[in-house]
């Protein structure tokens, strides 16, 4: 799946371009505020040191305002930064092993100037094409004939579709008329009308209620996916209070995962604190993994509690159906209190459901009984019990009863590691105390940077396996949610339509 990365207006900075009485990072800085949606720092005549500088500058300006950076031709400069993806041009080095020293999470975008570069960049794999150039620039030599609108057309009638941008010589009116007479430009990519801009947040804002006329907005992904890096930023700056009741297996993991991710754990179980702690603006998880009759009456209380209070609460389902009791607490739960998410494993969603679930104690066992399945187990409970549901597997399923959502991060040794899960819930809990205004999408947000962190430590060359990983995940917890566009990179989601 490619990165879920919005390329309506693509910047493309050359730092000669930039008016005298303005500056290089002035002038990005304005055509972020104009709305430009991904930025590609191009240098061609900079050492590798000041680029590496100058690329930093860049990249913290960038993450200001949520937007992707791609560095022009230099993997070492984009390695060096840590950018979010290469673009790379026809002499350049070559796409595969691009790919091969970035890996998958890096966008990779190629220069394509006809059907046959075209269909070889896609086959080896590109995120993105640049198209062009469209007509003559003065912005940078070209050594191959301009391609007009129909030399565009030609290109992307003849490959599979892909993103893509159109580039080379594009301005407001030309740029318009490039739109009203294709189909399937994802965005415009420019560098002199924007950089040379006496005004460039003016010129974007033209520029991108334009590029809107013709190009749907960002997608429904999209949009969670940018939900999602301010969601995880939020919750690192605000820091929310999250009470837990949680199952004596998992409670240092959680505490430090929630600490990891900027918020504040408490872990009492203590039904006297209850109120004090629900009159704080935080989340409450309640996770019934060793579960017992005074806890619950503790549960209940901290539930009813928080839930009063506004406060976002979500239940942890654990072995829902491992025994008579948990069946019968799980029912209780469910009826009897008001929550924001309800969050399992496939064999607990999928009893609660009623669409099959298989657990042996607290572990699920068996399929997902195929995605249909799935999709319709979490959008009947969410309906049925009026919450947003979050069922874990290989792909998780969120649902708030309207839409589904599909994520495909992941990483096996998630199963090999207690409590992962109920990690998940913990994470989700943090995301939902500040992102209030949308439960789905927090709850997803939440779900992705557990996913995505986990990719991360299980990619790591420290990891040897479930040990190791279990403090790699806690660590790139902490390092998401320091540098939350990293979801962008890695976000593999998808709306189900049923
Ligand atoms: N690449 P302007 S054309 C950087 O054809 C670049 O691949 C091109 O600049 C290509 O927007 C180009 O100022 C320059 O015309 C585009």
């Amino acid at each position: 799946m490619a990165p879920i990365v919005d390329y309506s207006l693509y910047l493309v900075t050359d730092s000669s371009l930039v008016p005298k009485d303005a500056t290089f990072l002035g002038q990005i800085e304005k055509a972020l505020e104009g709305g430009v949606t991904l930025v590609q720092l191009r240098e061609k005549d900079l050492d590798t040191g000041p680029f590496i500088d100058l690329a930093y500058k860049v990249k913290a300006l960038t993450r200001r305002f949520n937007v992707p950076l791609i560095i022009n031709d230099r993997i070492d400069v984009a390695l060096a930064i840590d950018a979010d993806g290469v673009h790379i041009g026809q002499d350049d080095m070559p796409m595969c092993r691009a790919r091969q020293i970035l890996g998958h999470s890096k966008i990779i975008g190629v220069s394509v100037n006809t059907i046959e570069e075209g269909l070889e960049a896609v086959r080896a794999g590109a995120d993105y094409l640049g198209i062009g150039a469209v007509w003559d620039t003065s912005t940078k030599k070209l050594t191959k004939k301009t391609l007009g609108i129909q030399g565009v057309k030609d290109i992307l009638a003849a490959i599979p579709p892909i993103p893509n941008v159109a580039i080379g010589g594009i301005k407001l009116n030309n740029g318009k008329e490039l739109l009203a007479n294709t189909t399937g430009v994802s965005g415009l990519s420019i560098v002199s009308a924007i950089m040379a801009a006496a005004d460039p947040k003016n010129a974007c804002e033209e520029l991108l209620a334009m590029i809107r006329e013709y190009v749907p907005g960002a997608s429904l992904e999209q949009d969670v996916v940018k939900y999602a890096v301010k969601a995880a930023a939020r919750v690192k700056s605000e820091s929310p209070l999250v009470h837990h009741m949680t199952n004596n297996v998992v409670i240092n993991d959680n505490a430090n995962a929630t600490l990891a991710v900027g918020a504040s754990p408490i872990m009492s179980t203590n039904t006297e604190e209850v109120d004090d702690l629900a009159a704080i603006n935080g989340a409450m998880v309640v996770n019934m993994g060793t579960l017992s009759p005074t806890m619950s009456d503790a549960m209940f209380a901290a539930m009813h509690s928080n839930a009063k209070n506004g406060n976002p609460v979500i239940f942890d389902p654990v072995g829902a159906a491992a025994s008579k009791y948990r069946r019968e607490m799980t029912q209780r739960f469910l009826d009897e209190c008001k929550l924001a998410v309800l969050k399992g494993n496939t064999g607990e969603i999928l009893y609660i459901a009623n669409r099959g679930g298989q657990l042996r104690g607290v572990d699920s066992m068996g399929d997902n009984g195929g995605e249909t399945n799935a999709a319709t187990a979490v959008m009947e409970t969410a309906k049925k019990y009026g919450c947003v549901v979050a069922m874990t597997g290989a792909i998780d399923y969120v649902s708030d009863g309207s839409r589904v959502f599909a994520i495909e991060n992941g990483n096996p040794l998630m199963a090999c590691i207690t409590g992962s899960g109920c990690m998940v819930s913990s994470i989700v809990g943090c995301f939902t105390a500040v992102n209030r205004e949308n439960y789905l999408f927090a709850t997803i947000a939440a779900l992705l940077t557990v996913t995505v962190a986990s990719e991360k430590a299980g990619s790591r060359l420290d990891v040897n396996g479930p040990g190791t990983f279990r403090s790699a995940l806690i660590d790139e917890l902490y390092n998401i949610t320091n540098d939350p566009i990293i979801l962008t990179q890695y976000a593999k989601i998808r709306e189900i339509k049923l």
